[in-house]
């Protein structure tokens, strides 16, 4: 059984080993990554057992990503194969400064194709979570329809749902984007934006309105993820601010929300809104540790190295 499902596209990823245009960049290191399985790989480390929905390529790109996540303790059961479409890839860019730029190949992908009929009662079973994000409604109108059921089922059955809204500006027009993002929120039992998702979804708000604006549509909980600055956690009684953890130097920013996703949710989902302060404590270290390495989640702890971390304790290294 899955404590807790996730849905969604993963890609081969390709990062240049210099920084500087991609055009020029001669070698390249190899490997998987995708919002969703991010934060199963993520949740997995820290001992919990997670369910990965998607579809693949039949294709080696596809066997790459079956056998990352599967090492990785990741159910890949209902992860399904399609002879007519490919798995998807991605580049990043590194500039030495800012955020990298990513280059994306995955129109028509296999993952883009996964339409409401494909959901089956299964993906949800013995399950009490279940993560999304507003990247995979971008793929196309039937990946829209269908992260929308299920997330509909799952609150059908009682489970809780998170829902991250990761937008993708080069996935689909600022118009189409908000209004989805924003139907989907009452669907979501905790809501977590980075701040420039706050502002694109609630406008001209202060981060406390944003807080009270995203409560009212539905959600229990809500987390403004804050990058530098740390991170709010809002809900009925209470508005917790925490702490960033600070880092000497950024190395690449993709797959942090990813990680303070998957460090907030181990504690949430077992201790429940009592521990919103720890677990925004654990999403902010997670979120960190995930800034310091190139790729999404290759630095990302197992449990004793995050508890090892939170608690301030060296390691014995030799
Ligand atoms: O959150 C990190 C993701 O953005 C990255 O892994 C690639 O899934 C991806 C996407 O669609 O951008």
């Amino acid at each position: 059984p899955a404590e807790v499902v996730t849905l969604g596209e993963s890609m081969v990823l390709l990062q240049p080993l210099n920084e500087g245009p991609l055009a020029y960049a001669p070698l390249f290191a190899r490997s998987v990554a995708g919002a969703e399985s991010n934060v199963a790989i993520g949740l997995s480390r820290l001992g919990l057992r997670v369910r990965w929905i998607s579809r693949l390529g039949a294709d080696p790109f596809g066997d790459l990503i079956v056998s990352t996540l599967a090492g990785e303790g990741v159910d890949i059961s209902f992860a399904t194969r399609d002879e007519t479409s490919p798995t998807a890839v991605y580049f990043k860019e590194f500039k030495g400064y800012g955020d990298p730029n990513v280059y994306y190949y995955r129109r028509h992908s296999a993952a883009s194709g996964l339409k409401p009929e494909h959901i089956e009662d299964r993906w949800l079973a013995d399950a009490r979570h279940l993560h999304v994000t507003g990247i995979t409604p971008a793929l196309s109108r039937g990946a829209a329809e269908t992260v929308r059921e299920v997330m509909r089922r799952a609150r059908e059955k009682g489970m809780t749902v998170s829902f991250d809204p990761n937008l993708r500006r080069k996935l689909w027009s600022e118009e189409e984007a908000r209004e989805t993002l924003l139907s989907l929120i009452p669907l979501c039992d905790v809501f977590m934006p980075g701040i420039e998702e706050a502002e694109f979804l609630a406008g001209d708000r202060s981060v406390e309105e944003c807080g009270s604006y995203f409560l009212g549509m539905g959600p229990r909980t809500v987390v403004l993820k804050l990058g530098a600055d740390g991170a709010i956690g809002f809900d009925a009684s209470s508005t917790v601010r925490a702490e960033p953890c600070r880092v000497s130097r950024v190395v690449d920013t993709v797959g942090a929300g990813d990680a303070f996703a998957a460090g907030f949710l181990s504690s949430w989902l077992p201790e429940g809104s009592s521990a919103l302060s720890s677990s925004l404590a654990k999403g902010n270290r997670m979120g960190a540790l995930a800034t310091q390495f190139r790729g999404d989640w290759e630095g990302l702890p197992k449990l004793k190295e995050l508890e090892r971390l939170l608690a301030g304790q060296r390691e014995t290294t030799r």
